[in-house]
């Protein structure tokens, strides 16, 4: 037998025999693992250790696919996508990987056999959480859909080295912690020292003559190394696997000699980590302007080594750059990319030749471009100053850029001096600052929002002057979540009762999940259905038990909020709501309250006052209520710290209701509005984001939908409506907050919350007052619908079988069609 030998599919592989997939085979190579990658033996090893081995055995059989799927990339020449994006909210990956290769049960025997329990060890895992939130974690979930699909994608990003911070809350204020993930080393990663890319800042830009034609040469001042580090991404039923490319950086010399010989230990190292400082850590604002130098040194970073790859890697393969629209589309997740419009047109006219005009065009062709938000705050800007210092010839290109669509604006459109202000790459009103979002727009050939009331708001607000320049620029691509992680894996119990009513089917065509709906009708069905879900709420109450010591009854209502904490989610909102429950019940013990839990998680970014500022309320508010007799266990009020991947893993199988609630206009799309009700949960929600298609899949009975809708928003707004008038006429809301503004909830500060308060009943920009009575009447209707069991059960089950549409495989296929005219490689 040769020592390479050929699989079915035609993968040459070290391996001499195919690769079997029995517990038998598995414990031997989870040993091998063990012993020779770790240098323990089977009784000396720790369950770390058995973390590391199963993830290194794993991963073996995930890179034969890898190599096979490479190849057949590289071989059928088929698009490529490259999804650049800032962060990627990946999580832990073990159970993901067993997951898609259909190894669970004998992953657990093999290591069963040890005595090792696979749940266990998958616990040891940390998150990988290079991301903020949404965002994030979209990318993460497109990855594993593009994977799934057969779609050729390359995620590209950056390895931090400290993920999202860790929350704590003392004294009931969040505290931000250093995140450690790499602390025990990645198994999954793949340093690749030899794939490595000089990336430059500062300096000065010259001019030479080249055959009698200008060239510009970017001489930097300051250079480092972004160095590859490749995970392999694994789709359902292991048929193929993409590459995240995630880089870091390193400096030129690691260690400067002649300063360490002269005695100067410290200066030697210098260099060193300013250049590492680069990947160090991930900015934790989200929705919240994080303007600072080293934010945009992070952007360039890997944007320009992600460029430089992608064109290395054409050029191997193709003549010359011309057609790099044919083989390549690069997504840009948000604006946090979008220098790389400048950079690729450095590239392809300063370093590769290309005249101005045709590598406009490839760099069109090439980019398109994901809007996230609309919030003003979030809308990335730099100085203009700043950005000539950091980067002076891709600030050059842009003003040339500039010039040229100010110019086609005026001859070809006759815009006028407003519309060609509004449409300039440079805002001028602001101390002269380089907007991002619109040269994400003009180097793009689509862009895109994520829901279609977003989509809308694009045209309308932010780039409404862009929009009637290009009027078929913008297209809408609502989001989706993968159905792998959010619903096959974290909620078994749910996933193998669809199976047995309708089969396995949906499994790979997920579409099918819709069969489900006629269960609905199905009382002895429905019962199951509600058992599953009694048991994932029981897991919860045991995990908030043990981390919080406060107990919970899991036959009250699991009413659940966890995201980032932001104004304009409201989070506020349902609190406010809670006290004013609160203040009911204990006026009211006569009525026949519905027990309810109301369960809270999420982070605020550490310089956002008043998000901080809601967490330390919820957490007051939790104290008082949870130890009030008088209130009967008829509601309690949880705050869970550390909302991550891993925890809303458990807590979105175990939701009754799923609180979806921004003003109306401010939230894109969610996605955690879909992972609730792909698991059931009954969401009540404004007319926002992706809430709008939910109640166009779901049915109006199905969904409880309350509140003001964008136009109204912006209409009171407008008109300056204050919420003085709402807070008079409705007096559980007045009362309720009289009560958190005079420090019933904080009596050690009684002050804490008055500028909160005050914010409602002045300007009531989140329309907090103006929703508060919707909000409240439809939490009754949930109450009242509870009482019965079956009526609800019949919507929940119907909210599983009507959310396959929200499917990221769908997402992804309407992108390769409509965006990146990519398909699979297979
Ligand atoms: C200041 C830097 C910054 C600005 C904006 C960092 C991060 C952002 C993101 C765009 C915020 C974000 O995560 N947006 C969310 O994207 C999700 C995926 O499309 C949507 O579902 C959410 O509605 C949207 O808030």
């Amino acid at each position: 037998m040769s020592a390479i030998a050929k699989m079915p599919n035609g993968t040459r592989t070290l391996k001499s025999e195919p690769r079997r997939n029995d517990a038998d085979t598995l414990a031997q190579e989870i040993v091998e693992k063990l012993t020779y990658a770790i240098g323990k033996t089977t009784d000396a090893a720790r369950l770390h250790d058995w973390e590391y081995a199963t993830a290194l055995a794993v991963r073996d059989r995930i890179i034969d696919q890898w190599l096979t799927s490479n190849r057949q990339t590289r071989e059928s020449g088929a698009k490529r996508v490259c999804y650049l994006s800032m962060e990627f909210l990946i999580g832990r990956l073990l159970r993901d990987a067993i997951s898609n290769l259909g190894l669970t049960e004998q992953v657990r025997e093999a290591l069963g056999r040890y005595g090792v329990e696979l749940d266990l060890v998958e616990l040891l895992e940390p998150d990988a959480a290079l991301g903020n939130g949404g965002l994030g974690r979209l990318a993460a979930c497109f990855m594993e859909s593009m994977a799934s699909l057969g779609v050729p994608g390359f995620g590209y990003g950056i390895r931090y080295e400290h993920g999202f911070f860790r929350q704590e809350i003392v004294d009931g204020a969040q505290v931000e912690l250093p995140e450690t993930w790499l602390q025990h080393g990645n198994p999954w990663e793949i340093e690749r020292q030899e794939r490595s890319f000089e990336i430059g800042f500062g300096g000065k830009v010259t001019t030479v003559d080249d055959n009698g034609k200008p060239r510009f040469v970017w001489r930097p001042a300051e250079r480092v190394l972004a160095v590859a580090y490749d995970t392999p991404v694994i789709g359902w039923r292991g048929a193929h696997a993409n590459t995240l490319r995630l880089w870091g950086a390193q400096a030129l010399d690691p260690i400067l000699l002649d300063a360490f010989n002269s005695g100067d230990h410290v200066g030697a190292l210098l260099e060193s980590n300013r250049a590492e400082a680069i990947t160090r850590v991930l900015y934790p604002a989200d929705s919240h302007q994080a303007g600072q130098e080293l934010r945009l040194r992070q952007e360039y970073f890997f944007s320009s080594a992600s460029l430089q790859d992608i064109i290395r890697r054409h050029l191997a393969l193709n003549d010359d750059l011309t057609n790099l629209a044919d083989k390549v589309a690069i997504q840009l997740n948000d604006t946090h990319p979008a220098v790389s419009v400048a950079e690729l047109m450095r590239l392809l006219v300063d370093v590769h030749g290309m005249d101005w005009d045709a590598a406009w065009t490839v760099t069109r062709e090439t980019f398109s471009y994901t809007n996230h938000t609309l919030l003003p705050e979030a809308l990335e800007t730099w100085p203009v100053q700043l950005f000539e210092r950091l980067l002076p010839r891709q600030m050059q290109i842009i003003y040339a850029i500039n010039a040229q669509i100010i110019q086609g604006a005026r001859s070809e459109r006759d815009f006028s001096g407003e519309e060609i202000a509004a449409i300039s790459l440079i805002d001028e009103n602001n101390g002269r600052r380089v907007r991002m979002g619109q040269l994400a727009f003009v180097g793009s050939h689509t862009v895109n929002g994520v829901s279609g009331l977003h989509t809308e708001l694009m045209k309308e607000t932010v780039f409404h002057d862009l929009h009637k320049l290009y009027p078929d620029r913008i297209q809408n691509k609502t989001n989706g979540v993968t159905p792998r992680r959010w619903l096959f894996q974290s909620n078994p119990g749910l996933t193998d009762l669809v199976s047995d009513a309708i089969g396995e089917g949906f499994k790979d065509d997920f579409n099918r999940l819709g069969e489900l709906d006629r269960f609905a009708e199905d009382a002895s069905f429905r019962e199951r259905f509600a058992a599953v879900k009694r048991v994932n709420k029981e897991r919860l109450a045991t995990l908030v038990e043990e981390r919080l010591a406060i107990s919970l009854d899991p036959d009250a209502i699991f009413d659940i909020q966890v995201k980032r904490i932001h104004e304009y989610k409201r989070q506020f909102l349902n609190i406010i709501e809670a006290v004013a429950l609160y203040e009911q019940i204990r006026a009211h013990p006569e009525i026949d309250w519905t027990p309810r839990v109301k369960i809270f998680a999420g982070k605020a970014a550490p310089s956002y006052v008043q998000a901080k500022q809601i967490i330390h309320l919820a957490g007051d508010v939790s104290r008082v209520i949870n130890s009030d007799p008088a209130v009967r266990n008829l509601l309690k009020v949880v705050f869970v710290p550390n909302y991550n991947v891993s925890l809303a893993e458990i807590i979105m199988p175990a939701a009754d209701i799923s609180e979806q609630i921004s003003t109306a206009g401010l939230e894109a799309s969610g996605t955690g509005n879909m992972k609730f009700a792909l698991n059931g949960a009954l969401t009540i929600g404004t007319l926002d984001g992706a809430n709008v298609e939910m109640l166009e899949h779901l049915g109006e009975e199905n969904i409880f939908i309350f509140g003001l809708k964008a136009d109204e928003v912006a209409e009171r707004r407008a008109r300056g409506v204050g919420g003085q008038e709402a807070v008079s006429e409705q007096p559980l809301l007045r009362s309720a907050l009289d009560s958190i503004a005079s420090g019933v909830f904080s009596p050690d500060a009684p002050g804490r919350y008055a500028s909160l308060v005050d914010a409602v009943r002045d300007r009531d920009w989140w329309m907090i007052a103006a929703d508060f009575r919707a909000y409240w009447d439809t939490q009754r209707q949930l109450d009242a619908l509870w009482t019965d069991r079956a009526r609800w059960d019949e919507i929940s089950v119907r909210n599983t079988a009507r959310m396959a549409w929200f499917s990221a495989d769908r997402t992804i296929g309407e992108y390769a069609r409509d965006i990146w005219r990519a398909g699979p490689s297979r």
